[in-house]
């Protein structure tokens, strides 16, 4: 009974610790999205004033000024948060095991759980769990 208790307080333990992070990023996406905003006023701007002068040299450096790459940079870079935060968010601890058949994965799964045969079957002789299979044990 101790061992149960215990091993609910790691998994909130973990679950809770990700939280910090989760809400870090959340900080650097809305700083991406604000200095995003603001290149694009600044890329009005620039195309603003491109129209109205007429010295040529000027109009060449203002267009060389790479504003759409730093925006798509931008973009790119948020989804990969998004990605993150959404991980981090999670309230589960979710665990893969990958493995030849009768490799042991059932058994460190039993093990890391502390559930029994009865709801992961780790068994001598052939092919045993032989599918994917997705155990969730619900929060108390
Ligand atoms: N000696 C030894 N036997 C193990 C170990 N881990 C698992 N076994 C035994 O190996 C057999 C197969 O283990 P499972 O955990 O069912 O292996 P599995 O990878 O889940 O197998 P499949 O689901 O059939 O692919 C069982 O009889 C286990 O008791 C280990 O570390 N040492
Ligand atoms: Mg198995």
């Amino acid at each position: 009974m101790y061992t149960a208790i215990s091993r609910a307080e790691k998994i909130t333990s973990i679950i809770e610790k990700r939280r910090p992070l989760a809400e870090k990023i959340t900080g650097v996406e809305s700083n991406l999205q604000a200095l995003k905003s603001a290149l694009k006023t600044l890329e009005e701007n620039r195309d603003r004033i491109i129209n109205q002068v007429d010295d040529a040299e000027t109009v060449g450096r203002l267009r060389e000024i790479d504003l759409a790459t730093l925006q798509y940079k931008i973009t790119e870079e948020s989804k990969k948060l998004t990605v993150l935060r959404e991980r981090f968010s999670r309230q589960t601890l979710n665990i893969g095991v990958v493995g030849l058949m009768g490799q042991g994965k059932s058994t460190l799964l039993k093990s890391l759980s502390g559930l029994t045969d009865n709801e992961i079957p780790a068994l001598e002789g052939s092919a045993c769990t032989a599918v994917r299979s997705t155990i969730v044990k619900p929060r108390p």
